[in-house]
Parts: C-alpha cells; structure tokens; sequence
C-alpha cells in the first residue's frame, strides 16, 4: 500500500505527498474519520479509488505529537515571538516554554521584527534565555537577519513554528523559502494584536530534502492544563540543578524550608521573573487541579 505524509487538511480533505513528491487528496476510512486523528505530519498508508481519490486506511505511530498547533512527527518547535508589534512579553514566552518542556520537545527561541528595535534591546530580549540554556536566533524579514542562522537549525529537522498572532511566522517561512509566497496579514494598530491570518496548519518541505517546515496559526491564549503543579518544576530548566537539593522531595518551592530553588533565587542564580512566573504559572495549576477535583467529586455523587 502505498505510503503518504499529511500536509494539509482542508474542509474534511487530508492532502497527501506521496513517496514520488505527488500530491494525493485523501478522505480517511469511516472508523478513522469519527475518530478524528489524524494531524498534519502523519504518515498513513493510502489506497487509490478508480475517481482517482485516496482513501486513508492506516495512520503510522507518531514519534511526536503536538496538541497546540494539532502536528505530528515534528522534531523541533520554533517558538516565535517579536520584539515589537505584538509587544514583546516574557511572561507569554515563559507560558509557551512550559508548554514545549511538558511535551519534552526541543526549543529554538526566535526573535524576530529585529529591524523595529535597537540592536541592543534586541540582545538584552534574548540574551535570559541563551543564559539559561535555550538555543535563540535573532531575525527580521525585512533585513533579512538571521536567515543563515535559521537555515542551519532546521537542516535535517521536522520543525513547526509557533507562537502568536502576527508575530511573523508565515513571513519567516517566506524569507527562508521565498517561492511558497504564504499569505502574512498586519498586526492591528488598535490592540496590538495579529489578525490570525494563517487559519490552518500547513506542512512545507524545505528544498533539497533538507527537512520539513509547518506553518501554524498563532495563538494568544494558552491555558497550562496539560501539567499538574508537581511537574511544573521541571518546565523550567534552570531550576533541574538546584531541584535535588531542596530538603523535601517534591518541593514546590514556596514557602518550603530550606528550598534550594529560592536560595538560589536569592543568589542571583535563578532569574527572579522566571521564578515568579513559576509561582504565578504554579497558583493556576493548582485552582485548575482543584476546580476539576470537584467536578469529579459532583461526578461521583451524580453516580450514587
Ligand atoms: N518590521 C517587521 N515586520 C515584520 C517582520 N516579519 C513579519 N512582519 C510583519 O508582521 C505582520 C505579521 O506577519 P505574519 O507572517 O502574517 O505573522 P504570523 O505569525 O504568521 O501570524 P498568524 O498567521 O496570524 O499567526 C506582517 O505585516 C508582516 O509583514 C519583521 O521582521 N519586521
Ligand atoms: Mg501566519
Ligand atoms: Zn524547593
């Protein structure tokens, strides 16, 4: 049978690229279309009907799955932010790495819009999270900075771009494949926000078979109720060396005594708007955990 990889999926139509670079439209077969499982990335095996329509009989186990963009069989995540226009936000960076570390996918932090800030706010955005362990680039389409950067991150890689509205990730892709001519919308001037011009997930693979980039819509909101409170800790990656050394195992570093996370807070060691972030991230968890405890409890007593 032969084999494809989902590169669209429109209207209830699974665009295919078969083994020959052929496009193939695509329904999935009953059980597997109510289930709904099938996400841009997967590689399904596929039977050809004479109105020369695929019919999708089989999808592979994913190596990756992604929830928020729906991708599967990335490899790497390219968060993209902007320095400026939408406003530049650790908080909302630190939210979207929480969220990659849950899922234990590698990070590339790309900063773009370079051109609207000075070089040096530019760097001092950056430079936290290189401090802290994450690969970062810093890039604008319009000079066109950072492109040879970019290119040597994604080699060999299965990357999907991330992050906001308008913070221009369909423009990157333009800028490092300038023939796919994705569509890019302005940033709203009255809320300083994009407009979700990109509404679907999009796989578009790089020239020469050197890897696979996926455009994605942005998103603003990202609610962290993929992770308990515990697990929390280990989202942020500064804190893996200093976590064994707390006195009590599980330690949330709150108002724990001899907590080795806030003394090196204290220290200067640990960024102290990341640990506050921590905290802030670590308050909704925990109303989160408690607002579904209860809900399981009405559960409970409905079934009585
Ligand atoms: N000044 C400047 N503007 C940029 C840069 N990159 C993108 N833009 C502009 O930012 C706006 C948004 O770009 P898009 O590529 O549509 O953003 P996006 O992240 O794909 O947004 P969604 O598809 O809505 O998620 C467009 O008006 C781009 O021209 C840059 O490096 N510098
Ligand atoms: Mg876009
Ligand atoms: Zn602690």
């Amino acid at each position: 049978m032969p084999v494809g990889r989902v590169v669209r999926i429109v209207g209830g139509f699974y665009y295919l690229q078969n083994e020959r670079g052929e496009t193939v439209v695509a329904v999935p077969r009953g059980k597997l279309r109510q289930s709904g499982n099938i996400f841009v990335g997967d590689l399904v095996d596929y039977e050809m009907l004479p109105s020369d329509q695929g019919v999708i009989e089989n999808v592979h186990p994913r190596k990756t799955e992604l929830k928020r963009p729906y991708v599967a069989n990335v490899t790497q995540v390219a968060l993209v932010f902007a320095h400026k226009d939408p406003d530049f936000n650790y908080c909302l960076i630190d939210r979207f790495l929480v969220m990659l570390e849950a899922y234990h996918l590698p990070t590339l932090l790309v900063f773009n819009k370079s051109d609207l800030v000075e070089a040096e706010c530019a760097e001092e955005n950056a430079e936290p999270y290189r401090k802290i362990g994450y690969r970062t680039v810093c890039t604008s389409t319009k000079t066109r900075q950072g492109r040879a950067e970019m290119l040597a991150e994604l080699a060999g890689e299965a990357t999907t771009l991330a992050g906001p509205s308008g913070v221009g990730k369909s423009a990157l892709i333009n800028m490092i494949v300038p023939e796919y001519q994705l569509k890019t919308g302005k940033v709203s001037e009255k809320i300083g926000r994009g407009r979700h011009t990109t509404r679907e997930v999009q796989l578009l693979p790089l020239p020469e078979k050197k890897g696979f980039l996926f455009d994605t819509p942005g998103f603003t909101r990202l609610d962290l109720d993929f992770i308990s409170p515990r697990d929390l800790t280990h989202c942020f990656i500064e804190f893996a060396e200093f976590n064994p050394e707390c006195r009590f195992v599980g330690c949330l570093h709150q108002q724990e005594p001899d907590c080795a996370v806030k003394a090196a807070v204290q220290e200067g060691k640990i960024f102290s708007w990341r640990y506050e972030h921590y905290l802030l991230f670590l308050e909704e968890l925990k109303k989160l955990e408690a607002r579904q405890y209860l809900r399981s409890g009405e559960n409970r007593s409905k079934r009585r």
